[in-house]
C-alpha cells in the first residue's frame, strides 16, 4: 500500500499550507522531514529539513498514528507556512521518500471508507457538504455525513435479522411436521418495517437539494418574463425587450434566497405560430421544462393557466396591464411593486418540498436500494413458505448492505471518491 501525501488546505499561496500524510511509511517521512516522531495527537513546532540538511521551513508537526483516526492508517500532518514555494520544496522533499507519492482526488476519504471508519452513505453526505454551497444543503449534508441515514439503515438491518432468524428456525425444523405446523407466520410481519421505509422513501429527494427547487417561468411573448426572471436572479442573465421572441433558448441561473436554492429558468414565450424555426424549438424546451418543474409562474391570461401553476399578474404598474381576477401575485418587475411578497411564498413554498433542515435526504442511489428493500418486505406479506419468505429477507437485507457500502463495486468508489478534491 502506497503512503500518500497532499495539499489539504486551499490553494497558495495563504496563510498556512496543510499536507496530509496517510500510510505506512507516514512515520519515517515525518522522522525524514522534521528529525523525529512527536508524541502521538500532539501539536509540536519542527524545523524541516530535505536529504541534504537544508531547511524547507518551521512548521507544525502532528503524529496521528492508526487506526484511530481519519483514515485508520498512520497519518501525519505539515502545517506549513502557505506560500507556493515553501509547499513545493516540501512536496519535492516528500516525494523523494520511499513509498511515497501524490494522492488521487478523494483518495484519503477512500482510505477512511476501505479501513471502515465511515461507510458509504457518510462518505456521500461528506462529497454533498463539501459542494454544499448553500444553508439548507450544508445541514443537510451534515446530517448525511454524521451518520443519521446510516444509524437508521444498521437498526432496520438489525430487525430484518431478527426476523430472519425467525424464519431460518422454522426451515431447519421443516422436515418436523408439528414444528412446521406451528410456525407461527405472524413473526414474520414485515409491516412496521415497511411503513418506517416507505416515510423514508416519501421523503423529499437530495437531487432537489443539490440542483435547487425548479421555478420556470412561463406565458406568451411579451408577458415580461425575462424581466421578472432578471429580478429573481438580481442579475441581467436574460435578454429583455419588447420584440416579441426575443428569448428563444432556455435560461437557467442558480441562485440561494434566504438560504434555500432555487434554479431559476427563463423560457421562450408559448406561441405555437412562430414562422422562426430556432423559435419553435425554444417553444419546444420550454414545453419540455414546464414538465419538470417543480413550480410554474404563469404570466399569461388567467384562463390558460396551467393546473398547479402560480397565476401572476405582471407589469402591474402599466396601465395597459391585464387587470386579473384573483391571481396568486401582483407585481412589477420593473418597479419591485409585490417583489418581496413573491420571494417570500417562493421560499416558503420551496423549504416545504425540500428536505427539512437537518433531515438526511435520501440520493437517487439511496432511494434505489430503500425502494428495492421495501418491495422485498412487501413480498413477504401474506407468504407462507418459509423458504420463499427467508429469501426475501435476504433480498432486502442485500440491499441495505449495498446502501452501507459492505458491498461495492470498484466503479462505483471511483466515481464517489472522484467527485472529492484532491487532498480530502
Ligand atoms: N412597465 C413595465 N414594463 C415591463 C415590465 N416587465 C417587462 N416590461 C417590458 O415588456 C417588454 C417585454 O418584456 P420581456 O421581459 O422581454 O418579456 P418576455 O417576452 O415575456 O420575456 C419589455 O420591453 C420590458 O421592458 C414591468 O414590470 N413594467
Ligand atoms: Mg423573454
Amino acid at each position: 500500500m502506497a503512503t500518500i501525501f497532499a495539499l489539504s488546505s486551499g490553494a497558495p499561496p495563504a496563510a498556512i499550507g496543510l499536507i496530509r500524510i496517510s500510510g505506512p511509511a507516514a512515520s519515517a517521512a515525518l522522522r525524514q522531514l522534521a528529525g523525529r516522531l512527536p508524541e502521538p495527537r500532539r501539536a509540536v513546532t519542527a524545523r524541516l529539513r530535505d536529504a541534504r540538511g537544508d531547511t524547507l521551513d518551521r512548521a507544525l508537526v502532528l503524529w496521528l498514528p492508526g487506526p484511530a483516526n481519519a483514515t485508520g492508517e498512520d497519518c501525519a500532518e505539515l502545517h506549513l507556512h502557505g506560500g507556493r514555494a515553501v509547499i513545493a520544496a516540501v512536496e519535492q522533499a516528500l516525494l523523494a521518500c520511499p513509498g511515497l507519492r501524490r494522492a488521487e482526488p478523494g483518495e484519503f476519504t477512500r482510505r477512511a471508507f476501505v479501513n471502515g471508519r465511515i461507510d458509504l452513505a457518510e462518505a456521500e453526505g461528506l462529497a454533498d457538504l463539501l459542494a454544499a454551497e448553500t444553508e439548507i444543503q450544508r445541514q443537510a449534508a451534515l446530517a448525511m455525513a454524521g451518520g443519521g441515514l446510516s444509524r437508521q439503515v444498521a437498526q432496520w438491518r438489525d430487525e430484518l435479522l431478527a426476523l430472519s432468524a425467525a424464519v431460518e428456525a422454522t426451515l431447519d425444523f421443516a422436515d418436523d411436521d408439528d414444528v412446521a405446523a406451528q410456525a407461527d407466520c405472524s413473526t414474520w410481519n414485515t409491516a412496521g418495517l415497511r411503513a418506517a421505509l416507505a416515510a423514508w422513501l416519501a421523503r423529499p429527494r437530495a437531487e432537489a437539494l443539490r440542483e435547487g427547487f425548479r421555478v420556470v417561468l412561463a406565458g406568451p411573448p411579451n408577458a415580461g418574463k425575462s424581466t421578472l426572471f432578471n429580478a429573481l436572479v438580481e442579475t441581467e442573465a436574460a435578454i429583455t425587450s419588447p420584440i416579441a421572441g426575443t428569448t428563444r433558448d432556455v435560461v437557467s441561473r442558480p441562485v440561494a434566497i434566504d438560504g434555500v436554492p432555487f434554479l431559476f429558468l427563463d423560457t421562450a414565450g408559448l406561441r405555437d405560430d412562430s414562422a422562426d424555426a430556432i423559435e419553435r424549438i425554444g417553444v419546444e424546451r420550454a414545453a419540455a421544462e414546464l414538465a419538470r418543474a417543480d413550480l410554474v409562474l404563469w404570466l399569461g391570461p388567467e384562463a390558460a393557466c396551467p393546473p398547479g401553476a402560480w397565476d401572476i399578474a405582471a407589469q402591474c404598474d402599466r396601465a395597459d396591464a391585464d387587470p386579473k381576477q384573483a391571481p396568486r401575485h401582483r407585481l412589477s418587475a420593473r418597479t419591485g411593486a409585490g417583489m418581496v411578497d413573491l420571494r417570500a411564498d417562493l421560499v416558503a413554498t420551496a423549504r416545504a418540498a425540500l428536505p427539512r433542515p437537518g433531515d438526511a435526504a435520501l440520493n437517487m442511489r439511496q432511494h434505489r436500494l430503500l425502494a428495492q428493500a421495501e418491495a422485498a418486505l412487501g413480498r413477504v406479506d401474506g407468504q407462507t413458505d418459509p423458504l420463499l419468505v427467508a429469501e426475501e429477507l435476504r433480498v432486502a437485507r442485500v440491499a441495505f448492505d449495498a446502501l452501507l457500502g459492505r458491498t461495492t463495486t470498484e466503479d462505483m468508489l471511483d466515481a464517489l471518491f472522484g467527485r472529492f478534491c484532491i487532498g480530502k
